[in-house]
């Protein structure tokens, strides 16, 4: 703390002492309804969201207990609503005025700031703007690029907010049409546990229901910053902290809501600006050091039980799994040296952990992006399996694994079928029901779409919400690539960069969202929607859509469809007029859909089936599977000498590519984001000091992505590891450096050399 005070001023940059939450949450939310919303309907808005018959909060997965809470606070929920529900708007005169070549200088923050999109758009090109154009003009337009085209050269991206029904409607167009290219945000974010679940427990989701936390006795939280990103989680983690169960993290940055967090619901916590501390230990593992630390929490549980035994489950280990002898090998021949030197942890630490788990009869682990985003990420989710299954955490009161997801109904999306891989089950039902023939082949995922589209062998590309471009990596080569396509068309709410990098022709189409009423011939439509934990629940808006030209998500892909297949076997009319009939078709064709229509009226909803809850393990052996992690690291080159591994993360005024505000509060960083995080021994050892401006430069053979400019700060995360924000330094991240497993891109750990630009701190204008 000596050298805190040493430090010479950097502009913005304050360290932050306060816990997470409390009042500043509060004040932070007042601002976003200010700043975005007609005052006297934001409120009522908010208190709508997750409520029994509100919407379904556009922030995050994390489940609403049983609906019972009066008023789900949540601040970075009330973002999500009030930056959807803002009273800003995008006039076809504010287009007329703006060419697409000067929006392309603005800010992903000001493009979004500019409110919500208010009519179908085309490009045109003779005067380098958007303007307006009538709906069936647009379904016309698309028709005749998509009639023209091999559908294995037209790509179908998914952002996981798109409601079961539109994601259903969106995949039927597509397979019906003849693609199975289904590009998703899932492939950016939580593939590695679609993948890697599915052969380790049978299914590719978490196992735990939020009743689990009330009898859990170990919380094992890794890579994950839920103040920002899972804010209703706070809540129960504060429950926990509170009954003094322990929380053990595993993060290189010390997140401050993980550390501590002031309950914005607790009025005593509130009127005496108390906190409870959230973590009971804190280990600031390495950037991509997961796997050795897990590994070391396993091999010393082994140890311990060959001194004092019960500390793994040998009944349960032999009569519901298989691998566990070659598991067990494996961890006997990893040297705790290298498990050391890899995880940047003692090998104390790591039995220190063990002991707390030996001693735990329920024990949960939760997980983000710190563990997927990497490129051994379906191999780091088996090992998190592989630890609980050694005492039989899977399918017991208090106990399982807990993916935490993304968008709001990502899950969703999945569930009904968006995957360019389906199962030859799907495929038949799709035929018998419908009476088309889905094509086979497998199609493109994120990556391969866009690797498609760089080498010309993709032409076409429909986005249902998202920002593609911008969310994936390496946009040297992907925006090029989004401007040669012969197509592109956005269903969106707002403005972002992949609409305006435009190609020979480029439409965007104006949807509703959440929060907003969606009448159709039949009536007042709900959606449906799945959550982090398998639960399946309408979600229903009821605000004065933003204008009157906008349709529902399933309306428009149903437009397309028709126009562009004209002589499609789909009754895409009746199906616009009414959803349940949409869910009846999805109760025909996918499994666990039984009653649909009758099971969303129930409050709350239903969960999808969880074979592995009752210990049912659907794997090919029908037993839960051990893995084999094979070394300790992801990457040779990151061993490399001076190099740093470079973490991409999220500000907490940010939702993916949408950049609500530019500050990150309890990281001290205020009114800008051209920042690296740094450990004060690296900064020390390449001669650097806080406030410096830096460059940085992609440490892999052939790259030779630079980020230019940016200002080092000093800041408590782990030795080896720096930290940049998503998505300004997606140029650093090679587009083929993933996890191959599951093609998700390694965000999370791209080697990087840092130099120095200038030592003169910068001056920049703070908002
Ligand atoms: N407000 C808000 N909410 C969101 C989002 C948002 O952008 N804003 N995004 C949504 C989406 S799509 C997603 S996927 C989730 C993302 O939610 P998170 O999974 O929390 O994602 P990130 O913010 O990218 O960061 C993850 C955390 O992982 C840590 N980390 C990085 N590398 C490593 C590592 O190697 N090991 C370990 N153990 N930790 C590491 C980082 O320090 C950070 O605390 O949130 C969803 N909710
Ligand atoms: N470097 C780096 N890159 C990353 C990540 C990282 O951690 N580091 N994280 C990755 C992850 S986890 C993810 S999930 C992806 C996110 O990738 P995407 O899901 O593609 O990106 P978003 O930023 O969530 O999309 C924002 C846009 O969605 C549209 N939108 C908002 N609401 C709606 C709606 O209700 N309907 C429709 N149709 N459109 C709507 C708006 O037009 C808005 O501009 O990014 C990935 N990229
Ligand atoms: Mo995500």
């Amino acid at each position: 703390q000596a050298t805190m005070a040493k430090r010479r001023a950097v502009p913005g940059i304050h360290p932050y002492d306060g816990p997470a939450g409390g009042w500043g949450a509060l004040k932070a939310t007042a601002i976003a309804v200010r700043t975005q919303m007609d005052t006297l309907e934001a409120p009522v808005t908010l208190m709508r969201t997750n409520q029994p018959d509100g919407f379904d909060c556009p922030g995050c997965a994390w489940p609403d207990k049983e609906h019972r809470s009066t008023f789900q606070f949540c601040e970075n929920g009330a973002k999500a609503v009030t930056w959807e529900a803002t009273s800003k708007r995008v006039t076809p005169e504010f287009l007329a005025q703006n060419t697409v070549t000067s929006l392309l200088q603005k800010t992903d923050y000001e493009l979004e700031d500019y409110g919500r999109l208010t009519t179908p758009l085309i490009y045109d090109a003779g005067t380098d703007t958007l303007r307006p154009l009538a709906w069936d003009e647009a379904f016309q337009r698309i028709a005749a690029v998509l009639q023209t085209l091999p559908p294995e050269q037209v790509e179908f991206y998914t952002s996981g907010r798109a409601s079961n029904e539109a994601a259903y409607l969106f995949q039927l167009f597509a397979r019906e049409f003849g693609s199975n290219n289904f590009p998703d945000c899932s492939n950016m974010c939580h593939e590695p546990t679609s993948v890697g679940l599915p052969q380790s427990i049978g299914i590719g989701k978490g196992t735990v229901s939020l009743d689990d936390f009330d009898s859990a006795e170990l919380i094992i939280s890794i890579g994950h910053n839920p103040g920002t990103n899972h804010p209703r989680m706070m809540g129960t983690l504060h429950e926990l902290a509170r009954k003094k169960v322990p929380i053990i993290v595993f993060n290189p940055l010390r997140e401050r809501a993980l550390e501590r967090f002031t309950d914005p619901q607790n009025v005593i916590e509130m009127a005496t600006y108390s906190s409870t501390p959230i973590a009971s230990t804190y280990y600031q593992v390495k950037a991509g050091g997961d796997a050795a630390a897990l590994k070391g929490i396993a091999k010393a549980l082994l140890q311990l039980n060959e001194t004092q035994g019960h500390a793994v489950d040998h009944a349960f280990i032999a009569e519901h799994t298989e691998g566990f002898a070659a598991f067990a090998a494996d961890l006997a021949a990893t040297r705790w040296e290298a498990i050391e030197v890899e995880s940047g942890l003692t090998r104390q630490d790591l039995e220190q952990v063990a002991a707390a788990y030996a001693k735990s009869n329920a024990t949960i682990v939760t997980y983000g992006m710190g563990i997927t985003q990497h490129n051994k990420g379906t191999a780091n989710v088996r090992l998190i399996a592989d630890l609980l299954l050694l005492r039989g955490n899977i399918g017991k009161p208090g106990a399982g694994i807990c993916p935490l997801r993304g968008h709001s109904n990502v899950q969703g999306n999945r569930t009904v079928g968006i995957t360019e891989k389906p199962s030859a089950d799907f495929l038949a039902k799709l035929e018998a029901v419908f009476g088309f023939t889905p094509p086979k082949a497998h199609g493109h995922d994120a990556v391969k779409c866009m690797q498609a589209m760089i080498n010309g062998a993709s032409k076409a590309l429909i986005c249902l919400g998202g920002n593609f471009a911008v969310a994936l990596p390496d946009p040297e080569q992907s925006f090029p690539a989004m401007k040669a396509l012969e197509l592109s068309v956005h269903i969106g709410t707002k403005l972002n960069r992949s609409h305006l990098l435009v190609a020979k022709q480029t439409l965007i189409l104006p949807c509703l969202g959440r929060t907003e009423l969606d009448m159709q011939a039949g009536g007042r439509q709900s959606v449906t929607v799945e959550d982090s934990m398998s639960m399946v629940h309408a979600s229903s808006g009821k605000l004065k859509p933003a204008s009157e030209l906008l349709r529902s998500e399933p309306a428009i892909v149903a437009g397309m469809a028709k126009a562009v297949m004209p002589a499609s076997k789909v009754p895409w009319d009746e199906l616009i007029e009414d959803y349940d009939v949409i869910r009846d078709l999805i109760e025909k064709t996918i499994p666990g859909f039984d009653d649909y229509n009758a099971r969303i009226r129930q409050p709350g909803g239903f969960r999808m089936p969880l074979p592995p809850t009752e210990r049912q393990w659907p794997t090919a052996t029908g037993k839960a599977m051990f893995s084999v992690f094979s070394g300790l690291h992801e990457d040779a080159a990151i061993a490399e000498k001076d190099t740093l591994r470079l973490i991409t993360l999220r500000s907490h005024d940010q939702y993916n590519t949408t950049i609500y505000a530019l500050d990150d509060r309890y990281r001290g960083v205020f009114g800008r984001r051209d920042v690296l995080f740094m450990n004060d021994s690296d900064l020390q050892r390449l001669g650097l000091e806080h406030g410096d401006v830096v460059d940085l430069e992609t440490a892999l053979p052939g790259c030779t992505q630079r980020l230019e400019g940016i200002t080092v700060i000093a800041y408590n995360i782990s030795a080896g590891s720096v930290g940049a924000y998503y998505p300004e330094a997606n140029v650093l991240v090679p587009l083929h450096y993933i996890d191959e497993e599951s093609g998700t891109p390694s965000y999370k750990s791209v080697p990087v050399r840092v130099t120095l630009r200038s030592k003169e701190v910068r001056e920049v204008k703070i908002a």
